[in-house]
């Protein structure tokens, strides 16, 4: 018996069960992934209890020692997974890196550009609830209505009207292959800085699977959970003449003390990255959903922008009678998870959109291939075209169950 379910059998009970839920179910959430046991290790280890303010070499607090070299390593080898020329591992999650990086780039007030959250932007892209919305005045930009892509004449038109500080890109919902360097000609041209969010693609990024940003950005933000496999948080990486500055920027700026437990898991999880078997893990992200995608095409389900370049694929419902909200609760229930989305130019409320979002990083880690893929079309489909069929559920749910039990998820791994 662990120590854990020795003293705290409810919260050691309900680890368990989320554990045996991931085990059993299909995760196809775009922005989840399994994490290794090595990353799981670091996370659970006693560098938790060190308060390490500051940064490797400068820290508030002594004993540090330690803590410098896990630190070390994690920029280290961060920057050398994308060629960076400076990296800070200290962000606790997407959210903050990107305040950090807003810090970093603009005044208070100042118009930054970025893409509008119903055709894929992210809450912290200026969403008038979050306090990027109350810092900054965001203008978005968005996608075309006839192809569902960036259109770049458009954002240069933009661009040159509002004269940003900052051009964003890099988005939660867009499945096609994002043009940095069009974006930075014309930063270029209106003057403007150039940051990209490349937190759902930095895995791809990483494995040379989707062009890079690095040599044409200011300042990359990511987390390191999605594609990339690391563990919940974030990182930053930027040109060396920003560096000072970000650093400055996420402590004291932003941040107190760093999550040495977590900074020491990203440092295995850009190991892992390095590692040439990520390469084909990143591609096989790429080949399995576009084996989903056509699929779900087969079974007559519309696709936004027809189809995917990258991980995720994103469902128009509006044709099936069935909503995102409801798609998402009857998949839920057959052990399918999945996440309502927006859709460009939805007429429907971000709380019950028209569309689904669906990717294959965490099924990939579990080396689900083209063909199961093929099977899970037509297992979501099957559930959307039956909605409130038990009886079609049912054969889902034994389907998943059958596609589960070959893909097994943490053998051994237990907390009771
Ligand atoms: N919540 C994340 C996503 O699902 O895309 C973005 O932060």
């Amino acid at each position: 018996m662990s120590h854990l379910s020795e003293y705290d059998p409810e919260i050691a009970g309900a680890i368990e069960n989320e554990i045996n839920r991931q085990r059993n179910g299909l995760e196809m959430i775009a922005s989840e992934n399994f994490v290794s046991r090595a990353v799981l290790e670091a996370m659970g280890t006693p560098l938790t209890n060190k308060y390490s303010e500051g940064y490797p070499g400068k820290r508030y607090y002594g004993g540090n020692q330690w803590i410098d070299v896990v630190e070390n390593f994690a920029r280290e080898r961060l920057k050398q997974l994308f060629g960076a020329q400076h990296a800070n591992v200290q962000s606790h999650s997407g959210s903050t890196a990107n305040m950090e990086a807003y810090f970093t780039l603009a005044n208070l007030g100042d118009t930054i550009m970025a893409m509008n959250l119903a055709h894929g932007g992210h809450l912290t892209h200026g969403s008038s609830v979050n306090f990027s919305g109350k810092f900054y005045r965001f203008i978005p930009y968005g996608v075309r209505q006839d192809t569902h892509r960036i259109d770049m004449d458009a954002v240069r038109a933009l661009a040159k009207a509002e004269k940003p500080k900052v051009i964003l890109a890099g988005y939660t919902a867009y499945p096609r292959e994002i043009d940095f360097k069009a974006f930075k000609e014309i930063a270029d041209e209106v003057g403007a800085a150039f940051m990209v969010d490349m937190a759902h693609i930095a895995g791809l990024i990483a494995a040379k699977v989707h062009p890079s940003p690095i040599p044409y950005a200011d300042i990359v933000t990511t987390t390191t959970h999605k594609t990339l496999r690391g563990p919940r948080g974030a990182a930053i990486l930027c040109k060396a003449q920003w560096a000072e500055k970000l650093d400055k920027a996420v402590m004291p700026g932003m941040q107190g003390g760093p999550l040495e437990h977590v900074i020491a898991a990203k440092a295995v999880a850009f190991k892992e990255a390095l590692e040439p078997s990520f390469v084909d893990y990143a591609k096989n992200i790429v080949f399995n959903a576009k084996a989903l995608a056509t699929s779900l095409i087969d079974e007559g389900i519309t696709l936004v922008s027809g189809g995917t370049d990258n991980h995720l694929i994103l469902l128009d419902l509006t044709n099936t009678g069935v909503t995102g909200k409801q798609a998402e609760v009857a998949l839920d229930s057959v052990g399918i998870y999945t996440n309502k989305n927006m859709i460009p130019y939805d007429p429907r409320k971000p709380f019950d959109p028209s569309g689904l979002r669906i990717g294959t990083p965490a099924l990939t880690t579990r080396g689900f291939d083209k063909d199961d893929m093929r099977e899970i079309g037509v297992l979501i489909a099957q559930v959307v075209k039956n909605y409130g069929n038990e009886t079609v559920y049912e054969g889902v749910r034994r389907k998943v169950k059958e596609l589960t039990e070959a893909h097994p998820l943490y053998p051994g791994l237990t907390v009771l």
